[in-house]
């Protein structure tokens, strides 16, 4: 079997997404997810341009082979874009041996590790009592797990709270928008939220929250202390993980258990806190972090230090990542949980997809590969609309971390 085309398809059924197709000459296809955030035509562009040309011919059963010839073969290694490319392909790769060999994916890695996926729901409100309410509709929708974020007293607006009644979406229209921060309202607020949601809710539901990269270690110390009362499931990207040595301070002082890792591209950049036990979850999506042959030998490596999955699961990560997510958190014992940010409604005009939603889990279905296609035809009717994520300010006009 060879691979005779490669296409990259660009849609926004209400936000964008890139996928890509890997076509073969027995006429079985796969499809992976190119999308990243804001910067999606730097994927598209190296894709096309490096990527689809060297696939042309080679056999799409060798997916080890591909994914080492596509990241040392270009000597550039690492990188948001260079990782979500390979990614794309190796989810198609992946999708395509599935089908062939008829059986699902989660098969090819190992098979079942457990019957159904708890999955995390999204929580947000304007103020407290709106994000109680919100945790509230989103435990008796089933889920088992919430994330709450809250507008914070003090600050006009903030991430993970959405404007008006549409869900969150963080990537807006036209040039970046501008949001203002201050760690000193945040931290004297967030506890409460938690106090307020053990007292409603009681001891059973898991709660977890995200910080967003805007803490120092120290300040994340703090939370920490402050939320082990609310026995959270996670704080997440309490701090920004470049310097993974900051994670020793943080671990140094808190129990609250620690996740990380959405923007993480390679186990290089997680190497330090998995096997040093700084966290306790490493997010890392299969978009991101070049696949699923790349992000089972971080969750291999990861497993030696119980440390758990906790992948990324946002509406940027479009059905086919989300299909790939599951088959992988089926399969890998040392599994945690998975985000779940429903996309919106018009997103079925284009994409089809097998898994499901059930009492607070899901479930990839048996469909062979991924069980995941998109309508090309359909795709085409919704362009690419420019968006972008926000910059995020200090109060006094200091450029910090959104
Ligand atoms: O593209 C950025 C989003 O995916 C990110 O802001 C969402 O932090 C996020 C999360 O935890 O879902
Ligand atoms: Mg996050």
């Amino acid at each position: 079997m060879k691979i005779t085309e490669a296409r990259v398809i660009v849609t926004s059924p209400g936000r964008n997404f890139v996928t890509l197709k890997l076509i073969t000459d027995e006429g079985v296809y796969g499809i992976g997810d190119a999308t990243l955030n804001g910067r999606e035509k730097a994927v598209v562009a190296y894709l096309e341009d490096h990527v689809c040309p060297c696939l042309i011919g080679k056999d799409p059963a060798n997916i080890e082979d591909i994914w080492q010839y596509l990241y040392k073969g270009a000597y550039w290694r690492r990188g948001p874009v260079t990782m979500s490319a390979i990614a794309a392909v190796d989810m198609a790769l992946w999708d395509i041996k599935g089908k062939v060999l008829n059986t699902p994916v989660y098969n090819l890695l190992g098979g079942k590790s457990r019957e159904k996926i708890m999955v995390y729901a999204h929580a947000n409100g304007k103020d407290l009592e709106h994000t109680v309410d919100e945790v509230g509709r989103h435990l008796e929708m089933g889920y088992k797990a919430v994330r709450a974020q809250s507008g914070i007293p003090g600050i006009a607006a903030t991430y993970g709270v959405a404007k008006g009644k549409e869900e969150y979406e963080p990537a807006e229209k036209g040039l970046p928008k501008e949001t203002f921060w201050s760690t000193e309202k945040y931290l004297n607020f967030l506890p409460s939220l938690f106090k307020r949601l053990r007292d409603e809710y009681g001891d059973d539901p898991n709660l977890l929250h995200d910080c967003h990269h805007r803490l120092t270690p120290i300040e994340a110390a703090r939370l920490g202390k402050d939320l082990e009362p609310y026995h959270l499931f996670w704080i997440e990207d309490a701090v920004t993980a470049e310097l993974q040595e900051g994670f020793r301070v943080v671990r140094q002082h808190t129990t609250t258990p620690l996740a990380v890792g959405e923007v993480f591209n390679t186990i290089w950049d997680a190497q330090t806190l998995i096997s040093e036990q700084l966290i306790d979850y490493i997010r890392t999506s299969l978009a991101r972090g070049g696949g699923i042959s790349h992000m089972k030998k971080v969750a291999n490596f990861a497993e030696l230090y119980h440390v758990r999955t906790g992948f990324h699961g946002a509406t940027d990560l479009s059905p086919v990542t989300m299909a790939a997510a599951l088959h992988f958190d089926l399969s890998v014992n040392n599994f945690g949980i998975q985000e779940h940010m429903p996309h919106q409604e018009i997103l079925n005009e284009v994409f089809s997809y097998n898994y499901t939603f059930e009492d607070g889990f899901m479930y990839p279905g048996d469909a062979p590969g991924l069980g995941v296609d998109i309508d090309e035809e359909a795709a085409s009717k919704f362009p690419y609309d420019p968006a972008y994520l926000p910059v995020n300010r200090k109060e006094d006009g200091t450029l910090f971390n959104w």
